[in-house]
């Protein structure tokens, strides 16, 4: 029986390994780069995953992929990569198994550890020139326990733990700075709602070797507030406001892939999510309003 029900889900093609059946949320952006993102680098792949949304897509002992998943401690997905890794180079130099059978190692996390709980692991990694790459799908907030705030939340934006007039009181951390400080093999950012952009960064990722990583916007329905028919437009608008770069760190240069001209102004990406609602009514706060855009021009000065 289980071995029938093994034999069945790897013969489907993905669309159905990731598709219905899933527990997440209808909408769900993250998923919707995985899924992207999962079409392209194929079935040799091995997942090291760490607590949040998409561990859900893993209920033991099957997982929606035709390889294997590692579960790790929030912090420490990066170390689990490294031990996986090291466990594949031995078995190739041993001859154990063929080139042909290696498999990809891909972290697979959100924003809560990419950007916070596991990045010391993340450095440490890339500081040991670790092959592996890193997938973060960004829903700008702690999702699976109730979208608290991380250091990927922008600023204003209501959280579970950022309430009031203000909302979120920080700023949105660079990752993507933070990565390529490190200089690794190639840095990405993409959003499912531009999946020719997508494609064409998980080929270049697919092909290198080193530290990558791909950092996926997530429009999340349940944690952004929103209708998850919704999803796609709002991930569009995120990249024709210029709030999501499209970019590309690779051979110690910065390319931005698609730049939004004219760039539509942020409001119109802000209006239509309930975490900003509280910066249009009851009152419009123009301070902020004003301050969101004009750290959007500030980015874009020079590049568009
Ligand atoms: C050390 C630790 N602290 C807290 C948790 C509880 N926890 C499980 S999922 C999660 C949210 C993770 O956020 P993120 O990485 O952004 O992923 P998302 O839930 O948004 O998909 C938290 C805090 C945990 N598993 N481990
Ligand atoms: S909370 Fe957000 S990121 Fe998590 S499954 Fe739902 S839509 Fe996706
Ligand atoms: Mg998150």
């Amino acid at each position: 029986m289980t071995e029938t029900l093994f034999k069945r889900m790897r013969d489907l093609p993905s669309a159905h390994l990731l598709g219905a059946g899933t527990p997440m949320c209808a909408g769900c952006g993250g998923l919707q780069a995985l899924h992207e993102i999962y079409d392209v680098l194929g079935g040799n792949t091995v997942f090291v995953n760490a607590a949040g949304c998409m561990t859900l897509l893993s209920v033991y002992p099957f997982t929606p992929f035709r390889g294997s998943w590692l579960y790790t401690a929030m912090a420490s997905a990066p170390a689990g990569a490294q031990g996986v890794r090291d466990a594949l180079d031995i078995l190739l130099e041993q001859k154990r198994i063929q080139p042909e059978d290696d498999l990809e190692t891909v972290v697979l996390t959100g924003d809560g550890a990419a950007y916070g709980m596991g990045l010391s692991a993340t450095s440490a990694a890339i500081e040991r020139n670790l092959s592996f790459l890193y997938l973060c799908y960004d829903n700008e907030g702690y999702g699976n326990t109730g979208q608290q705030y991380s250091g990927a939340t922008p600023h204003a934006a209501a959280t579970a733990t950022s309430k009031g007039r203000m909302g979120y009181v920080g700023y949105k951390k660079d990752l993507f700075g933070i990565w390529a400080a490190h200089r690794p093999a190639y840095v990405a950012t993409v959003i499912g709602a531009e999946p020719l952009d997508l494609a064409r960064k998980i080929e270049t990722a697919k092909n290198l070797k080193g530290p990558r990583l791909i950092l996926a916007l997530a429009p999340c329905p349940t944690g952004w507030g929103f209708d998850p028919q919704q999803s796609i437009e709002i991930g569009k608008l995120a990249v024709r406001t210029g709030i999501w770069p499209l970019k590309e760190y690779i051979d110690g240069h910065v390319i931005h892939t698609k730049i939004p001209k004219p760039r539509e102004p942020a409001e119109v990406y802000l209006k239509t999510q309930g975490r900003f609602a509280h910066l249009f009514a009851p009152k419009r706060n123009e301070a902020a309003l004003e301050e969101i855009q004009q750290r959007i021009d500030v980015y874009w000065e020079g590049i568009a």
